[in-house]
């Protein structure tokens, strides 16, 4: 896949999404936007890719909305009206990622501020750099929450810890976001690649479809009630029942060996 501000590679089932602008340290752009949704679409659509990796290039995660995209406007003092750009590229983005039936993993190699620490929080799973820090950033604009950390956040860390991240607007550093569970692992900034890669390649062994559909089930979890997750987990339940992984598994234990999952 060829974009120009996102770099896509994927191999061994895994594909790895970076976020390219490392000048702006990786701030997003309307033309960003769109391609990091074209490109989760297409980890989506590549049968191949069985997990997927969200990083930055340089020294940041991402710093959110490209603040100098719209410096023209503001520098003549007007306010542009910002929820039809929610509603037409972030929040389609976050919603592709969580409706992506394959786990994601943020590498989070640098500051996440503003939208960018939203993109984190809506990845699966997070591994962190040491230099790694999550800010949201959005009160220091005069700005509010968006692109999901209302939602994730509060999740993660509890409503008091994410309404003082959220009102005050300070960095938390990595090691803090591993002590209150926003970040599953923290590494040295050199090993931050491999760490994902290996976490990565080891989710893209694993009977894939029950994987989407544990996913799926999760989303379900953090927003329905007991009667919907049930239902949810019954017709999971019946989708995984039938794969080609769910038979290898059992006979895989019956027969006292390792399983080979296809993700079929
Ligand atoms: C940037 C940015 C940036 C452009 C650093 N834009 N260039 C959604 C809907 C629609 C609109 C509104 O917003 C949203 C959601 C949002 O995301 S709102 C929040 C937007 N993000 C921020 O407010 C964060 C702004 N950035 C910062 O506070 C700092 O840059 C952080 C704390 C991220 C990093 O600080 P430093 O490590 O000290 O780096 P720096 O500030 O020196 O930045 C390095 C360069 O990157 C610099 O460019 P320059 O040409 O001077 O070297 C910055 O201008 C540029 N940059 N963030 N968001």
């Amino acid at each position: 896949m060829d974009f120009s501000t996102i770099l896509y590679g994927a191999d061994n089932g895994v594909a790895t999404l970076t976020m390219n602008r490392p000048e702006a340290l990786n701030a997003l752009t309307s033309l960003m936007r769109r391609e990091l949704l074209a490109a989760v679409q297409e980890a989506g659509r590549d049968a191949s890719v069985r997990a997927v990796i969200l990083t930055g290039a340089g020294r940041a995660f991402c710093a959110g909305q490209d603040l100098k995209e719209r410096a023209p406007a503001y520098e003549q003092g007007a306010t542009p009206v910002l929820g039809s750009t929610l509603r037409d590229e972030y929040n389609p983005l976050v919603l592709a990622m969580r409706n992506l039936p394959k786990p994601i993993v943020g590498a989070v190699n640098g500051v996440a501020a503003g939208a960018g620490c939203s993109l984190a929080l809506a990845c699966d799973l997070r591994i962190a750099s040491s230099s790694a820090s999550f800010m949201q950033a959005f009160v220091k604009i005069g700005l509010v929450p968006d692109s999901g950390s209302s939602f994730f956040l509060p999740h993660l860390v509890g409503y008091a810890r994410a309404a003082e991240m959220m009102f005050l607007g300070d960095g938390l550093p990595a090691d803090r976001a591993e002590e209150l569970g926003l970040v599953n692992r923290v590494v040295p900034a050199e090993e931050l690649a491999t760490a994902a890669q290996e976490l990565a390649g080891r989710l893209a062994q694993l009977p894939t479809v029950a994987i989407g559909q544990t996913k799926r089930q999760l989303n379900r979890g953090l927003s329905g009630s007991l009667e919907d997750v049930l239902e949810e987990e019954e017709r999971g339940q019946e989708l995984a029942s039938q794969t080609a992984d769910h038979l290898e598994g059992v006979r895989a234990f019956l027969e006292k060996r390792p399983p080979r999952f296809t993700g079929k």
